[in-house]
């Protein structure tokens, strides 16, 4: 994809997204948001593609936020747009149907924590900073993150990082159950290589299925949240990889999934 905020490569049933903007720690601008949901939207068409890692470019940030030039020069009608595009972009990350990993290779402050917020899994480097800093700007989160930071680590934790705008520790984030996984900053692309790989060879249509059950049911009660379970599981016992899982156990081999 030509584009000229990020790089797209795609190796092994991985996309890999680097967000491109190292003069600006890699902040998202409307262009970089844009080329960011195109890439998106090929993900989804694409049935080879199985995973999709998000990155920063450089060493320093993953992304330091929304462009705070571009957002200080908006209007009324200027900031509805911004927010709705980055509302439509992460909400396409999250309901993707393919896990999504944030690798955090640094700065993920303001709406570069609510594209990590957005993904499916995030793995850090041991340098990374993550926070709503949008509260020393006189604003608030916009691209989702009152809502999706509470729902990680609850409200206490989430108003304290948007009331102070402080920024946490990789190792807290981790504790807090913010991060996946923490990495030493020289094992950040390994480490996410080789879980992006692992889930690449997983049944894609029940990594579909467990990931809309747990989009869908989070925010319901237990009961409507189990149907919504039942129904999934209904739904891939008609797939031949549940076939194709089944019988690989039965056989003492490894399982072949074609995502059918
Ligand atoms: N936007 C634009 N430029 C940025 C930036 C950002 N978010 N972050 C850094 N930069 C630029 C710096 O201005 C600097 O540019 P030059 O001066 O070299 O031209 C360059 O990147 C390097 O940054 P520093 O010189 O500041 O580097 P340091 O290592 O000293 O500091 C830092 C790194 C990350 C601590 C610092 O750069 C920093 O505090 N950056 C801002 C972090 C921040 O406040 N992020 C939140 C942004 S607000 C909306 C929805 C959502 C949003 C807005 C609207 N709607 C619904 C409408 C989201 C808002 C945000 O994310």
């Amino acid at each position: 994809m030509k584009s000229s905020n990020i790089q797209v490569d795609t190796d092994q049933r991985t996309m890999r997204i680097t967000i491109d903007r190292p003069k600006s720690l890699n902040a998202l601008n409307t262009r970089t948001i844009e080329e960011l949901s195109q890439a998106i939207d090929q993900a989804a068409s694409d049935d080879e593609i199985r995973v999709v890692v998000i990155t920063g470019a450089g060493d320093k940030a993953f992304v330091a936020g929304a462009d705070i030039a571009e957002i200080q020069a908006l209007d009324e009608n200027g900031i509805r747009a911004f927010g709705d595009l980055g509302h439509a972009t992460m909400n396409k990350i999250q309901h993707l149907g393919k896990p999504v990993i944030a690798a955090v290779n640094g700065y993920a402050l303001g709406g570069g924590c609510e594209l990590a917020l957005a993904c499916t899994l995030r793995i850090a480097s041991d340098n990374a900073l993550i926070g709503l800093p949008e509260i020393t700007l006189g604003i608030i989160p916009g691209f989702g993150g009152t809502q999706r930071l509470t729902r990680i680590t609850g409200s206490g934790r989430s108003l304290e990082m948007m009331l102070t705008g402080k920024p946490i520790s990789a190792q807290k984030a981790l504790d807090w159950g913010l991060f996946n996984q923490v990495v030493g900053q020289q094992d950040l692309a390994s480490a996410t290589h080789k879980l992006a790989a692992h889930l690449a060879k997983s049944a894609p249509r029940a990594m579909r299925s467990i990931i809309d059950a747990v989009n869908q049911g989070m925010d319901l009660p237990l009961e409507d949240g189990l149907k919504i379970e039942k129904d999934q599981f209904i739904k891939i016992c008609r797939t031949k990889d549940m076939r194709e899982g089944t019988t690989a156990f039965l056989e003492k081999r490894k399982a072949v999934f074609r995502g059918v």
